[in-house]
């Protein structure tokens, strides 16, 4: 074993950051440890430039560095290199929580943290040892998946080798430079996979040991800007403190950003020490301006933290990179709006408004998994918070998408980006342009997904009327039959809302299920003939019978449900005139009944607002 290969493959979709090429540090580290051990290694990153494949079949092992949304590539490249009879090994946050997925691509999947695994698992190799002791590791045995133990975490950072980005193909082309300096995070958002992944414990390495990193990058490398990929910089205050006064003791001052919670800016002595060590931005998750999401998401921040920690940063002349997570089950198209008006309101500089995404590691996704809710696609290259891949209770996937969208739009308008160079900020403007760019560029390049979201919400449309419906039709009536559940009046504000006419027919209906033993015994012929009499009765009076079906219903309810969609299917009620059947899921839990609101209203009209104001006002009078 001489030569090993390391890839980070891109992500299959434009995403914000694609003009900020900077790596992840799993593969410079890995590589960096077992060039240490005298192997060749080259890393390549495939979004700083292409993959030079021969040289990748000319090796003796190729390691592979995923995360969820660039899944799918790596499988890709890990199948065609496997194929090409050479070893891989993938690693990473996506394959940790997903080894038995990654096995069918990759010969070995190193689980967690892999600077220790990685070193024993080339050792074994080569002398074709027992790979049952590396902890770990997960791979396979006679076809049989092999999970071995999980190994622990590692405790003194300072173990860890300076990354040597010499062994990334065409470095130089690196402009951002990522250094960490701990592991862990102490929170735990429901949407985070870092918990599961790095822990809660706050792990760090020296604050020499920082410095002496800093300065080595900057000695080696062109770097103009350094992000510090710990998930909170400023967690241990005292520390980051002492990181701060050396880097500006030893002139160690370039350009940088990190990642901090709002507590960062109650601490005006750290404010200070970080615009003196020319801190150019922060990056920190805001997430929701709506407090029941934050609850939901188990932030624990509220909007005033939020708005504070944006007027101090700007005091002291730090820029706010907020990020959001739109798409809880308590967001709609509301909160959407406002948080983007309250980002603008707020001044704050860039902004990813990021749709909440079920990702593997993190709380929500094994929630979603332990609920058997399903996934809108189970292509994990969307899974990159910048596509709607679940279904919300209070917001469709598709208006989801699209608001998330429009105050992404908005506010990176060129209005922001002239008032940045009016106000001689060319290098803020330059960044909302860039944003606005990707955003455009995102829109055209997903034309077919986000079509694919309106065509599953209009799919109901077509699956009732299986064919375009004259908007002329314009009056319903409401086939209440439930005896324990009474939505008339839920149904019959919501169509008013919407200015159709409603026909009552209780009395009909009555008469047809009085007899309801007799309903049940009855030859089918009989039956049918009562219930297409029922509708021939409604003819020209009424365009749509809307049943709301429970899921209490007895034998005979059910019976009914079937026997009249039966007879309105046999004779197809759009051509015979005859009223159509719209059957209509109320789940009381209210998991999906705004969705099936939204889906009938649109039977009679495009407009989603109109819609949406009618379902609150019949929401209103359902509680
Ligand atoms: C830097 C960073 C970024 C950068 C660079 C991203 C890039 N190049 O892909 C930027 C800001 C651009 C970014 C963007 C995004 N990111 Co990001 N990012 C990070 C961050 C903060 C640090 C990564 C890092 O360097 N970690 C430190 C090193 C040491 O860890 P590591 O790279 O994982 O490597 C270790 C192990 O994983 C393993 N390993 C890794 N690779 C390999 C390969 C082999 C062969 C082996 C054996 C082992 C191995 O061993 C390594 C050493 O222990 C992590 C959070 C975190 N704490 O890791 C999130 C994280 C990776 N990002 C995440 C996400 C979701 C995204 C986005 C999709 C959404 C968003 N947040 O905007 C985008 C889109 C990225 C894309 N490519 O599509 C998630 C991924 C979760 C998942 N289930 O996959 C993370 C974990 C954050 C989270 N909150 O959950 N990100």
């Amino acid at each position: 074993m001489k030569k090993i290969i390391f890839i980070e493959p891109k992500s299959a979709h434009v995403h914000v950051y694609q003009k900020v090429v900077f790596p992840r540090l799993g593969s410079v580290l890995l590589g960096t440890i077992l060039k240490k051990l005298g192997y060749e290694v080259k890393v390549f990153i495939e979004e700083i430039g292409k993959i030079d494949f021969k040289q990748v079949f000319d090796s003796d092992l190729v390691g592979i560095s995923t995360i969820t949304p660039t899944a799918p590539g790596s499988y890709q490249y890990a199948r065609m290199i496997k194929d090409a009879g050479i070893p891989v090994v993938m690693g990473g946050t996506h394959v940790t929580f997903q080894p038995d997925e990654a096995l069918a691509y990759a010969d070995y999947v190193v689980r967690g943290e892999g600077e220790e695994t990685i070193v024993e698992l080339v050792e074994c190799l080569e002398k074709n040892g027992d790979l049952s002791k590396i902890k770990g590791l997960s791979y396979k045995d006679g076809g049989k998946i092999i999970h071995n133990p999980p190994r622990e975490f590692i405790k003194n950072l300072d173990d860890i080798p300076i990354p040597d980005y010499s062994i990334v193909n065409d470095y130089k082309k690196l402009g951002v430079i990522s250094v960490s300096t701990s592991r862990g995070c102490p929170f735990n958002c429901t949407f985070c996979s870092v918990p599961a992944f790095n822990g809660k414990v706050f792990r760090t390495c020296s604050v020499d040991r920082v410095i002496e990193e800093i300065d080595t990058h900057l000695r080696n490398l062109n770097m103009n800007y350094l992000f510090f990929t710990d998930d909170i910089f400023n967690y241990n205050k005292k520390r980051a403190k002492e990181i701060l006064k050396r880097m500006i003791e030893n002139k160690l001052t370039p350009l940088w950003g990190a990642q901090v919670r709002h507590e960062a800016s109650r601490d005006e002595e750290m404010m200070e020490l970080m615009r003196k060590a020319n801190c150019d931005r922060v990056f920190v998750g805001f997430e929701s301006i709506n407090p029941k999401t934050l609850e939901l998401y188990n932030k624990k921040e509220c909007i005033k933290n939020i708005e504070d920690a944006v007027k101090t940063l700007h005091k002291y002349r730090i820029k706010v990179h907020g990020m959001f997570v739109l798409g809880s089950d308590e967001d709609n198209v509301e909160t959407i709006k406002k948080t983007g008006e309250f980002a603008k309101k707020l001044d704050i500089d860039s902004v990813q408004f990021m749709i909440l995404t079920p990702l593997p590691g993190s709380k929500f996704f094994n929630s979603f998994i332990s609920e058997n809710k399903n996934f809108i696609t189970q292509d994990w290259g969307v899974f990159d918070g910048v596509h709607a891949v679940h279904q919300p209770k209070k917001i469709t996937p598709y208006e989801l998408q699209i608001e998330v969208y429009r105050i992404t739009k908005k506010f990176y308008s060129w209005a922001s980006i002239l008032k940045m160079v009016i106000i001689g900020d060319i290098y803020e403007a330059h960044i909302k342009n860039t944003a606005r760019r990707i955003t455009k560029k995102w829109i055209k390049e997903n034309n077919n997904y986000i079509k694919k979201l309106k065509d599953d919400l209009y799919s109901e449309v077509k699956k009732i009327v299986g064919y375009h419906i004259s908007r002329k039709k314009k009056s319903v009536t409401i086939a209440s039959i439930s005896k324990t559940i009474d939505f008339k009046n839920t149904l019959e504000t919501f169509f008013k809302e919407l200015g159709i006419k409603i026909v009552d027919t209780k009395k009909e209906l009555a008469n047809i299920l009085e007899e309801k033993h007799t309903f049940l015994k009855k030859e089918k012929i009989k039956k049918e003939k009562i219930l297409y009499e029922y509708l021939e009765s409604l003819k020209g009076k009424v365009d749509f019978v809307v049943i709301p079906i429970v899921k209490d219903f007895e034998k005979y309810q059910i019976r009914f449900i079937s026997d009249i969609n039966e007879v309105s299917k046999s004779f197809k009620s759009g051509l015979s005139n005859l009223p159509h059947i719209i059957n209509l899921d109320v789940d009381i839990e209210m998991k999906s009944l705004r969705e099936t609101f939204i889906k009938i209203g649109l039977i009679f009209t495009n407009d989603l607002n109109k819609i949406r104001r009618a379902y609150l006002k019949a929401l209103a009078v359902a509680v």
